[in-house]
């Protein structure tokens, strides 16, 4: 299996997914600037958007989007607890929160990183991204994890965009509680293990 990344991309979800899953894989960087791999060839002959995750199965096929890639992970090894057992409150949850983290929070982040955002777009952006953080900072100072007691993917989601706050010009002191909650999953071996592999 090959996973095709950018560095501090929503793709380092999938890494961190991967390895709760105790899955093999291999690790493919894609330049972000030429959308092209290290040997020239042209990324979007893997994902014809040209964006990434990309997640490349020993068949042949080629599965992308976030929320479809841990879904296909999640059904090869329930055990990983991605998203909890089917039919239960906790995936629907789970689910939930990823669809959100996928949708609202991901989604608000990219135009305030994009180099061909209007200066006059950010201010009015960052009020935005705010509106869309500020249920989960309220739901994690109740509770350690997006849903109840355990980590589930949508928690690996946050805590890879929390990460871009810097860059969005948010001040990660203004969200206490989601810098705690990255704080511990970052602690986690198998996501210093992804962040090891992925910004090598
Ligand atoms: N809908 C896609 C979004 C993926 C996405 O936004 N990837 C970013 C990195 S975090 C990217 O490759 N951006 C470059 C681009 O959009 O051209 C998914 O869920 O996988």
């Amino acid at each position: 299996m090959r996973l095709y990344y950018f560095p501090d991309a929503c793709s380092l979800v999938i890494n961190i997914a991967l390895r709760a899953a105790k899955m093999r894989f291999e690790l493919i960087e894609v330049d972000y600037v030429t959308r092209r791999l290290h040997d020239g060839s042209d990324f979007s002959r893997i994902n014809p958007m040209a964006y990434v995750p990309a997640l490349q199965l020993s068949d042949g096929r080629c599965l992308t989007e976030v929320i479809a890639i841990i879904d296909w992970i999640d059904l090869a090894a329930p055990e990983a607890g991605l998203l909890g057992a089917q039919g239960t409150h906790k995936r629907q949850e789970a689910m939930t929160w990823l669809a959100l983290v996928g949708t609202e929070i991901h989604k608000s982040f990219s135009p305030l990183f994009r180099r061909d955002t209007p200066h006059e777009f950010l201010a009015p952006g960052q009020r935005h991204l705010k509106k869309r953080l500020s249920r989960t900072e309220q739901k994690l100072s109740e509770q350690h994890y997006l849903c109840a007691d355990t980590p589930t993917a949508a928690d690996y989601y946050l805590f890879v965009t929390s990460r871009w706050m810097g860059d969005s010009g948010l001040s990660a002191r203004d969200w206490p509680a989601i810098q705690a909650h990255a704080a511990r999953i970052e602690s986690l071996g198998i996501v210093q293990d992804a962040l090891a592999s992925d910004l090598q």
